[in-house]
This record gives structure tokens, sequence and C-alpha cells, in this order.
């Protein structure tokens, strides 16, 4: 990566769009990209005279993002199934003379692979700590000062061998609040508004925030999950709410925290502290807050966790529930105690208390028979009966390395033991062989052999059953969705 002192104009931080035919999340093009906007934030606070764009592919198409590439540094968040299309943007930059550069945790998990085979990929800042190792590159590129190797997280290529410097956490209490403005909100809370306003009885100014991340089973994942990292880490309360209050006043009064499971830090208690959440309640202003969305496991939500949501104002919970079945819910290591009366439970008490819900389910798990698919039918059943639910994200089980499923598709001993479990006699995973050395994942054709090893129905009942859970929260009005599978079809690779 040669210096280019004084010469970096212009910087584009770009999200790609969903891989070709990959089916969009019930909230697609309803929130901007936060990570991007915290980038960008360090970037124009140290480098106010650098030009910065930030395009998004949840709201804008592959073509105009093509057109529009032009800057001296292009960073390019990719998702496994977002990574096709990172790829043609990656190469057209790199056609029009760019720095590439890519972040987020397809780009993270499969760094080795894409600086082997990708020479138009420059960089790739692995890990969620990347704002200031970004803005060290930077400091180099533009200015001369440091070294490539003392930039945390960053690995390249230098004459032919690939450098992995290792990642650096740091508090995120540090990082300037993200600027919202450097993104147009307006088509996303036109979008949001237009798919939920309905459904949610009222119109919102929305956007979203990250004061906590984490989740307490970052030792015993479920079966599916393959998010980066699961730390648990908090900024303090009186950042949170100084957050929440500058958003407020910015006028926006519906706030998605994305933190995995933010109930979490209403039992994690350190030494005999009040938990994050229970100081979080303790120090809330009196004047108006936001109305907050947050994700939580079913098994978590209690009478004391909903009373803490009712005084921070929480308006919608988001609930992985994943299965409506008992031993599917095993199968996911979901650690429900009750199963799938976890999953009722959690709808109910949050009912009474006039919160909603958004529902995901994984379909497909180890063992999965038309009986498990037909639980899962009930649940999202009894759910729109209960009537808290606006939406529901059904999707098909997509074993991703980093997820502990991506172990049966490599170790045929494991995946033997595993599958016995539910019965399944498992004779060759050599099928997978192909999907194992690649950056380059066709998330359909895996998730078909997926379900073809290790499951007792065939892939056209998972679709069957997705739609069918999909027609059940639109009948009512609610907004259907889906996790994005999808074959190749990009014709600019
Ligand atoms: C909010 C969110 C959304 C929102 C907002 C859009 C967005 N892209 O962020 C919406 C609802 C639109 C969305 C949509 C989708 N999402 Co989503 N989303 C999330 C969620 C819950 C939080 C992300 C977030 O805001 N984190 C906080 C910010 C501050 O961090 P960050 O975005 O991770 O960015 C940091 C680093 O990753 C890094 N970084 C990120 N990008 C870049 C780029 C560069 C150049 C650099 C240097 C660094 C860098 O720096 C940032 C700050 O340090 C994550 C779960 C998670 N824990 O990550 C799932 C997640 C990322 N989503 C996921 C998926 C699959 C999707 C969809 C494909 C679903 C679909 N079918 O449509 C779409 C893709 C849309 C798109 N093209 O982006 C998966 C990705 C799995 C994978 N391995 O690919 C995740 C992990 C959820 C999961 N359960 O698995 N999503």
């Amino acid at each position: 990566m040669k210096q280019r002192k004084g010469a970096v104009k212009k910087i584009q931080l770009v999200n790609a769009p969903n891989n070709p035919g990959s089916g969009p999340a019930s909230a697609q093009g309803c929130f901007p990209h936060l990570g991007l906007i915290s980038l960008g934030t360090v970037i124009r606070q140290n480098y106010p005279d650098i030009e910065l764009e930030i395009l998004d592919g949840s709201i804008s198409h592959l073509e105009e993002i093509l057109q529009k590439l032009d800057a001296d540094i292009v960073g390019i968040s990719v998702l496994t199934t977002t990574y096709e299309n990172g790829l043609a943007i990656a190469y057209q930059a790199k056609e029009r003379g760019s720095l590439v550069l890519l972040g987020n945790d397809h780009a993270s998990r499969f760094a080795q692979t894409i600086l082997k085979y990708r020479p138009f990929v420059d960089g790739i800042f692995v890990g969620d700590h990347t704002e200031f190792p970004f803005l060290g590159l930077i400091r180099y590129l533009h200015e001369g000062k440091g070294s490539l190797e003392a930039i945390p997280g960053l690995w390249y290529r230098d004459r032919g061998e690939i450098k992995e410097n290792s990642v650096e956490t740091y508090a995120k209490d540090q990082l300037p609040i993200p600027d919202r403005s450097l993104v147009d909100h307006t088509p996303y809370i036109n979008k949001f508004n237009a798919l939920f306003g309905n459904i949610h009885g009222y119109m919102a100014t929305n956007t979203l925030m990250n004061i906590a991340s984490g989740c307490i089973k970052k030792n015993s994942r479920c079966a599916y999950c393959d998010i980066y990292s699961l730390d648990l880490f908090t900024v303090s309360p009186q950042r949170a709410w100084k957050e929440i209050r500058c958003l407020y006043e910015q006028g926006f009064d519906w706030i998605w925290e994305v933190c995995d499971d933010f109930a979490t830090f209403a039992t994690t208690r350190t030494r005999d502290k009040p938990s994050f959440i229970e100081q979080l309640v303790a120090s809330k202003p009196q004047e108006d807050t936001p109305r907050l969305f947050v994700y939580s496991r079913a098994q978590e939500i209690n009478e004391n966790i909903v009373d803490l949501y009712k005084k921070l104002n929480v308006a919608k919970v988001n609930i992985g529930m994943e299965s409506g079945d008992d031993l599917m819910l095993v199968s996911l290591n979901k650690s429900n105690p009750h199963g799938n009366e976890d999953n009722l439970r959690a709808a109910r008490l949050l009912a009474d208390a006039g919160i909603q819900i958004h529902v995901s389910y994984v379909l497909g798990a180890v063992g999965e028979t038309e009986e498990n698919l037909e639980n899962t039918y009930l649940l999202a059943q009894e759910l729109v009966n209960i009537g808290n639910t606006t939406s529901m994200d059904p999707s098909v089980l997509l074993p991703l390395p980093g997820a502990p499923v991506w172990r049966l598709l490599y170790d045929v001993d494991y995946a033997r033991k595993e599958a016995a479990k539910y019965n399944i006699e498992v004779r060759d995973i050599t099928q997978f062989r192909s999907y194992l050395h690649t950056d380059l994942v066709d998330t359909s054709g895996l998730a078909e052999k997926w379900v073809d090893t290790f499951c007792k129905v065939d892939y056209a009942s998972i679709e069957h059953y997705s739609k069918r859970i999909n027609q059940l929260i639109t009948q009512v009005g609610g907004v259907p969705g889906d996790f994005g599978v999808s074959h190749f079809g990009n014709k600019h690779l």
C-alpha cells in the first residue's frame, strides 16, 4: 500500500447490496449501516478536508454504486450474503485506481483466503474495533505517519507475503457519538413507516445505536451463530444516555439497539454492582426518551426484565425463537430450560406489558422432520393469536464459518456422532469440500446440501414452511422476511 502524501482527497465507505436472489430481511432498507457511520465520524472529525461519502447497498442498486465509485480509498462492508456484490465493487474500484479495503464479519472470517485470491483487495480490517486502526491507515497514507505493521487488525500483502496485525480492542466510550447526519435518513424512515407504521400503530423517526454488545452464550453458541465477536462490553450508563438524548434532540424517537442480547446486561452483575440495565434505569433522565428496540433470548424474558424494559421505554423486542419444537431447540443449542414453552411465555409476558416482538426462525436444524417444522408453524400461528408480533424472519439454516455447525462440514466423525443423536445416518461429507476453502460461498447450494445431509425433510419443505410462516404474518398486516441465502448469479464476476 503506497503512501499518497496529501493526496487522499476522497474516501467512499460502501455497504455491499444483498447478493442476487438473496431475499431481504424484514427490516431491509429501514436502517443505515451504523458501522460505516461510526468509521465516517472518526474520519470526518480528524480529516474534515477529506471528502467522505457513504453508499448503502441496502437502499441503492449495485449498478448505481458501481457508477459512483471515484474515491482514493474505497472501504467496503461485506457479509457472507452480500460478498459476491462486495467483490464486484472491489474489482471496479481497483479498476478506477482506488485503494480497496474490506471489513465486517465475512471479511474478518475469510481474510487470509481473500488476500490470497483477490489481488484487487489491498487490505482487510479484522474485527469489530476498526475505527481507530482505519484512522491510523489514513495517517500513514495521507501524512506518512506511523507504519503499516503498527496498525491493529490490518491484514495486507507485503512483497507477496500476507501480514496479519493482531486485533486490539478499545472501550467504545472512547469513540465519538456516531454522526447520523453523515447519512440522509429519509429513505430509511420512509421505508420503515411504510412497512411497520400500521402494525406498530404509530409513525416513527428511526435509527440504530450500539451501546452494548455480546451474548452470555459466547462460550456455548447457538448452533448457527457465526457473529464475529460475542465478547461482552457496554459503554457507561452516562455515555449511553448522552447518545440517546443527543439522538432524541435530533428528532429520532425510535432506536434499535443492535446488541446481540440486551437482556444479558439485565442479569450480568460485576461484584455486587447493579447490572448495566439496572444502572440505565436508575440514571434515566426525567424527560421523555425515545422508544427502544432490543434483542433478547426468549428464556430470559421474565417479570423483572419486562419491568426494566417498560421503564426504559422498550417498545419492541427482537427474539430469535428459531423453532417451536423442543427437540429442534436442543439441536440448535438454544438452551431453553422449558423448550418452546419459553418462547410462548416470553411472547405473552411482553404482550401483557404492551411490548411488541419481532421473531426469527432457523429451519433445518440437524434432524429436522416434517413434524418438527409443523410445530414451528404452530408456534407462528400461536404468536399471531397472541397478537404482539409485528414481523417474522423464517430462514433456512446456513452453516457459516465461526458457527458450531461448520465443524460438521469437515469433521466426519463429529458429524456422524451429532447426526446419530437425531437418527440421521451420515455416509459422506465430501460434498461440502468445495465450500471449505473458498471465500465465495454459494449460500443456497450450501444450504441445500446441508438439508439433504442432516435433515429428514428436503429443501422444498423448508421453503414451503418459510412461505407458510411469512403468509401467516402478512395476513395480519405484519412484515415477512428472510436471511438471504441465494444462488450465484452476478454477471459482474
Ligand atoms: C443492524 C443489522 C442490520 C441492519 C442494518 C444494516 C447493516 N448492514 O448494518 C439491517 C436490518 C438493514 C440488516 C440487514 C441485513 N443483515 Co444484518 N445485521 C445487523 C446487526 C444486528 C448489527 C450490525 C451493527 O450495526 N453492528 C454495530 C456496528 C457499529 O458494527 P458493524 O456494523 O459490525 O461494523 C463494525 C465492524 O464490522 C467494522 N466494519 C464493518 N464494515 C466495515 C467496512 C470497512 C471498510 C471497515 C474498515 C470496517 C468495517 O467496523 C465497524 C465498527 O468497528 C448484525 C449482528 C452483529 N452482531 O453484527 C446483523 C448481521 C450483520 N446481519 C446479517 C445479515 C445476513 C443481514 C442480511 C443479509 C439479511 C437479509 N436477508 O437481507 C441483510 C444485509 C443488508 C446489507 N446489504 O447490508 C448477519 C451477517 C452474517 C454473515 N456472516 O454474513 C448478521 C451477523 C446477523 C446474524 N445473525 O448472523 N442488518
